[in-house]
């Protein structure tokens, strides 16, 4: 086998665990999203068709239900126009993935599939085909939906993590940390940022009081774009000075880090070689496309060796997991075949599938302990 054939071998056999994605474990019912009208109309591909349609205004698509939003894209993002972006390229892996016919004309062979299908088996199928052995959700207590299922004693197939997410929490007059993480018992405290603001001392205090590290997605701007609601969020390349501070003045606060700006991918390297609590994980959203994935865990490697968490899927549908994972493995499998090619001694194949389990999944598994 040549060393290409042995790197994608152990890529694609090492268990992902996916430190980050909006999946409901499926004890949380209709929060757990699956099937081709979800996987349609999934917000990268509603901003993907806008523009592909200028005539067509956020609001008209928007009034329609979901399965004619579906179609609508469908016939506009793969009939009558090639699907050469990430996005569309991943419903079609899906469908390929499920036996189902990619280059379909419309949706009813692959919406007669779904129906079929029950959540349980559908669930342990989507696992296996994208080899995720555990991952972790974003728990938000006050999203009123969620919350009535944390309240009713909800207790999560013990696959899914949960993770607290505080983006509104922290802004509630008492947000009630304790009693949270008591409750949901999360593998990390978690918020998304345009700029890095130090968290505040009750955080602090609770990531070391539970021992949990605290999650910082850096660099989008919300609402750039207010009429495509979801879809409608850009990014700004930030100051990670904050954040030297911050692994600085505390050293034993773990920090989960991840940006959305590439300019910001290699000073966050940087960062990370000079603080061993700061742990730079993914390629997020715009971030998450194969080129720039392949880049980015190239020059991760090269500045912090396998000690990173090179990619989290972001899945907010369940079968996403399938082509976030296969496509993410390719690249990542580059990347490393670049490295290992420049090894004076070639590498022997305990060691690359040392490198692929701790890449794929041990080290998050790891920091989620
Ligand atoms: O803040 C986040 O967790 C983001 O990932 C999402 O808000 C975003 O909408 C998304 O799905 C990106 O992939
Ligand atoms: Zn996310």
């Amino acid at each position: 086998m040549t060393l290409v054939e042995r790197v994608h071998r152990a890529v694609d056999a090492a268990p992902v665990v996916d430190l980050h994605t909006h999946l409901f474990a499926p004890q949380f019912g209709d929060l757990n999203l699956w099937g081709i009208d979800e996987l349609l109309t999934y917000h990268y591909l509603v901003a993907e068709t806008l523009r592909a349609e200028p005539d067509l205004t956020p609001e008209e698509l928007f009034a329609s239900d979901k399965p004619s939003q579906a179609d609508l894209i469908w016939q506009s993002l793969f009939v009558r126009q090639s699907p050469l972006s990430e996005a569309t390229s991943g419903v079609k892996t899906v469908l390929a993935a499920f036996g189902l016919d990619p280059a379909a004309p419309d949706l009813k062979e692959a919406r007669a599939y779904f129906a079929k299908q029950t959540r349980e088996e559908h669930l342990e199928q989507v696992l296996e085909l994208a080899n995720v052995k555990a991952l972790a959700m974003t728990n938000d207590p006050t999203h009123p939906k969620e919350r009535e299922y944390w309240d009713a004693g909800v207790k999560p197939d013990p696959r899914f993590h949960a993770v607290l997410r505080l983006d509104r929490l922290i802004h509630q007059d008492k947000p009630e940390l304790d009693r949270w993480i008591e409750r949901m018992n999360p593998r990390y405290l978690a918020i998304s940022v345009e700029e890095i603001e130090p968290p505040s001392n009750k955080v602090l205090d609770a990531c070391r009081k539970y021992n949990l590290p605290f999650a910082m997605m850096v660099g989008v701007r919300r609402a750039v774009n207010p009429r495509l609601g979801g879809a409608g969020d850009g990014m700004v390349v930030a100051d990670l000075s904050p954040l030297a501070a911050l692994a600085r003045h505390n050293p034993d606060v773990r920090f989960l880090v991840t940006t959305l700006a590439r300019e910001n991918a290699h000073g966050l390297c940087v960062l990370a070689r000079k603080f061993s609590n700061i742990l730079p994980f993914g390629c997020w959203w715009f971030m998450n496309n194969p080129s720039l994935v392949t880049e980015t865990t190239l020059m991760r490697l090269e500045l912090l060796g396998p000690t990173f968490v090179p990619q989290h899927s972001d899945a907010r549908i369940l079968d996403q997991l399938i082509y976030k994972w296969r496509h993410a493995r390719h690249a990542i499998a580059k990347a490393l075949v670049q490295r290992y090619e420049d090894m004076i001694v070639p590498p022997s194949n305990e060691q690359i599938e040392r490198d692929a389990k701790a890449l794929m999944g041990g080290i998050a598994e790891r920091w989620m302990a």
